[in-house]
């Protein structure tokens, strides 16, 4: 894999709307340029596998080999194995297509070798000619849990697939996070002399992006680089493209709205995000999110073509 300690521009990004603009900003720089680092939290143990939605997602992405209807696993996909399962008597709420499953056999099986996450995603992008190095928040255990207004916590999946994001969500809790450590090229990269930018994708800011970001090391590293932090909006006239962003927002009492994404970041975050950008549709929040001290542009952040992609990915770098 091409190495990450030379980077100009490293890329934050969770599942489907990460890997979108991941897409887009991998057309326009090489592999040298860019980094791609993938929440991990949404990772679990399913059926003996270890299973990496957000990586497999940014990687199919990149690969061009991405479902595009479902928004995760692999294009041309059969169902053959899940079939099989069902037959046994097995749950099949978490869907594993024939093609998808052997990115879980393989990855399980070099991660019982002792590989690291880092080294068996090297391993999976190369063999899928992904030039742009991609790599794991973490090579350690970190589990997204979602706590629920009635008290549960659900493993990730539970809440997301399983449950189909119905629960009422309080709060979220990463375990594991405090004795987690950056993966080597996740820091390698925060290191890199040339880093210019670093992108948070439009994700979910929550359980895609805060994962990454509360990895011990990662905000100190990002504030003694003092590269220019530019996030894009998740969410665009008050919805989310996709997924359970504004149902979380509104379960936690907060606006579903681009700027309240914005106040998250500064607050979580202060003093690390330079610049917000959001949707066409969003032109009104401007001066609002330029209050909380972020540099505001407004551009169209739907990503629905591969052009759309690549234009908000040179708008981006083009403000730096
Ligand atoms: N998401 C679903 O909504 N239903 C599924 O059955 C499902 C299966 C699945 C299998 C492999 C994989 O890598 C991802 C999968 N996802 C599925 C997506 C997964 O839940 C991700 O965590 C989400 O995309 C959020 O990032």
């Amino acid at each position: 894999m091409t190495a990450t300690n030379n980077t100009r521009c490293l890329a934050i990004s969770g599942g489907v709307g990460g890997a979108k603009l991941a897409l887009g900003l991998s057309h326009v720089l090489p592999p040298g340029d860019l980094t791609i680092v993938a929440n991990t939290g949404d990772d679990f143990s399913h059926l003996g596998f270890t299973i990496c939605p957000d990586l497999d997602t940014v990687m199919y992405t990149l690969a061009d080999m991405n479902n595009k209807d479902l928004g995760w696993g692999q294009a041309e996909e059969s169902w053959n194995f899940l079939d099989a399962l069902k037959r046994l008597g097995e749950d099949s709420w978490f869907q594993i297509g024939d093609r998808d499953l052997a990115t879980h056999v393989i990855r399980s099986r070099e991660l019982g070798l002792g590989k690291t996450l880092s080294q068996v995603t090297t391993q999976l992008s190369r063999d899928l000619n992904v030039e742009h190095p991609l790599v794991p928040m973490t090579d350690d255990s970190v589990s997204t849990i979602v706590c629920t207004r009635n008290g549960e916590e659900l493993a990730f999946q539970h809440y997301f697939v399983r449950d189909r994001c119905a629960p009422v969500v309080s709060a979220f809790k990463f375990t594991g996070i405090e004795r987690a450590r950056p993966s080597p090229e996740f820091l390698a990269a925060l290191g890199s002399a040339r880093l210019e930018l670093i992108v948070i994708c439009p994700s979910n800011p929550f359980v895609s992006v805060d994962p990454v970001l509360k990895v011990p090391g990662v905000i100190e590293a990002i504030r003694t680089s003092n590269v220019p932090v530019i996030a894009v909006s998740p969410i665009v006239g008050g919805q989310a493209i996709k997924g359970p962003a504004a149902k979380m927002m509104r379960e936690l009492g907060m606006p579903q709205t681009a700027a309240a994404v914005a106040r998250h970041y500064v607050e979580q975050y202060p003093d690390i995000i330079r610049g917000f950008i959001i949707d066409d549709a969003d032109r009104e929040l401007r001066g609002q999110i330029e209050a909380l001290g972020l540099s505001t542009t407004v551009t169209n952040t739907v990503m629905v073509t591969l052009q759309d992609r690549i234009d908000l990915a040179r708008h981006i770098l083009d403000r730096t």
